[in-house]
């Protein structure tokens, strides 16, 4: 297939008269600027790599807007958290994997081609492991297949409730998994994904509160004999509770804990690297691993805000998730990046890099750390990368009369009107003219999902 753009961001900058040639495969065959259209169709405005979502829990989907109601005592993310699991308490596999689809095709229409999914719901509502244990995660990862975004499952390493190997609460039952059982769901998902570029499997520890030192360490072991450069995302210091409960447990903060032990390489990505000192975020950028930043929901749970710029200034990589999808967009994400850290300093246009541009600053920093988080050739119009394209619609009101990073700078600051028109996938086009084209049939069964879980 050949297409043709009169502009598009390429990893050298933007580019006039682009001629792309996608492969039977999916993946870009070859990439050229300043080319003729002979043979190729017109795209038509100006073209996006697809945004990676480096950090999903589908099913928390379905409840966004359930969590806003005030209650009779203080309300915090240990409040919220209690919400979301008399939530998942429900859940069943066909509606786990209807909530997915829905939002894959949010995603998809918002202009998020690939997606993280921090997968931890394994179990049936009374902790018992389903016939074929890996249920769950293939259910969503059918959703992916169904709407064609590009995925890399996560499955959730979960023991315990809390730092030193404390009990589990009865209600994270759903979760937990000892390290040979969620090594052989690895497996045996990776293995039939093996030929499938729109698939890649890693491992999630939960978070520190959730495994020990050894867990740890030896999940870590049992990946290298599977897959050595699998992606590792772990939550790691959302909240200050978290973190004085960590320093009463070990004497250190969460990053410092996890640095001082384990060799954190561009393999890894930490969620919520909310609350780091100086020399913390200086250690963490030194690493090469992604921060993987969710604004939209570490602002809805009260988390705190990431030092960004510092992170950044000492060489950091840094992506966007939308975690627990109050939000389903990567403007949103991008611009409250920038407004908290504005909020903060009370000063502006903070998390620029080679240029002066916002926008296109933040597009970049987010493409190139959510691709590298999710550990798939994707976030690069390039050859070898799969074609994840993301038209926008040149008459959006907001975007009139922009070009290049202006045009970026208003996509993330100008407007509440979503402007991406076609997005296309592993050489698929899947939304076209604002709509994905399965919207109306996943929509319907994401009703009845809704409706079966009705008290
Ligand atoms: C989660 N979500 O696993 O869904 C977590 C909350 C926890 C966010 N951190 C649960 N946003 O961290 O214990
Ligand atoms: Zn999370």
């Amino acid at each position: 297939m050949k297409l043709f753009a009169e502009s598009a961001l390429l990893p050298e900058g933007w580019c006039r008269d682009v001629r792309f040639e996608i492969g039977a495969d999916g993946a870009l065959a070859a990439v050229a600027a300043e080319a003729g259209a002979e043979g190729a169709t017109r795209l038509a405005g100006p073209v996006l790599p697809g945004m990676p979502n480096l950090h999903s829990h589908a099913f928390q989907r379905a409840m966004a807007g359930l969590a806003e109601r005030a209650a009779p005592q203080d309300d915090s993310f240990w409040t919220w958290r209690e919400v979301m699991y008399g939530f998942l308490g429900r859940l069943e596999p066909a509606q786990i994997g209807a909530i997915a689809a829905q939002l894959y095709v949010e995603m998809l229409e918002a202009g998020y081609t690939a997606v993280g999914e921090f997968h931890y719901l394994h179990h049936d509502p009374h902790g018992r492991p389903y016939d074929d244990p890996a249920e769950t995660s293939r259910r969503v990862v059918a959703a992916a297949a169904r709407t064609g975004i590009g995925i890399t499952q996560l499955p959730v390493l979960y023991r315990h409730g809390d730092f030193g190997g404390a009990a589990p609460d009865p209600a994270q039952r759903r979760f937990l998994n000892d390290r040979e059982r969620l090594l052989r769901l690895v497996e045996a998902l990776a293995s039939d994904h093996r030929e499938d570029p729109q698939v890649r499997i890693g491992v999630a520890p939960h978070s520190l509160r959730a495994v020990t030192e050894a867990e740890l360490t030896a999940l870590l072991e049992g990946l290298a004999g599977l897959d050595g450069a699998a992606p590792v995302h772990l939550h790691i210091a959302e909240q200050q509770k978290e973190v004085q409960d960590c320093i009463a447990w070990s004497g250190q903060r969460p990053v410092e804990w996890l640095l001082s032990r384990f060799e954190v390489d561009a393999r890894w990505c930490l969620i919520h690297a909310t609350h780091v000192t100086e020399e913390e975020t200086r250690r963490l950028a030194e690493t090469g691993a992604v921060a993987g930043i969710c604004p939209t929901t570490e602002a809805n749970l009260g988390d705190g805000i990431f030092p960004a710029r510092a992170f950044l200034d000492a060489g950091g990589r840094l992506g966007i998730g939308s975690d627990s999808h109050v939000s389903v967009s990567p403007v949103e994400e991008l611009r409250w990046l920038e407004y908290a850290q504005r909020l903060s300093t009370r000063s502006r246009n903070l998390l620029a890099r080679d240029g002066p541009s916002l926008g296109g600053s933040l597009y970049r920093w987010a493409l190139e750390g959510g691709a590298q988080a999710l550990g798939r050739p994707i976030g690069r119009l390039a050859p070898g990368c799969r074609a994840d394209l993301v038209v926008l619609d040149p008459e959006a009101p907001a975007l009139l009369g922009k070009e290049e990073d202006r045009l970026l700078d208003a996509l993330v600051f100008a407007g509440n009107v979503n402007p991406v028109r076609d997005v296309m996938v592993g050489g698929r086009w899947l939304v076209e003219q604002g709509r994905h084209r399965e919207r109306d049939a996943v929509l319907e069964s994401y009703r009845k999902a809704l409706k079966s879980l009705e008290p």
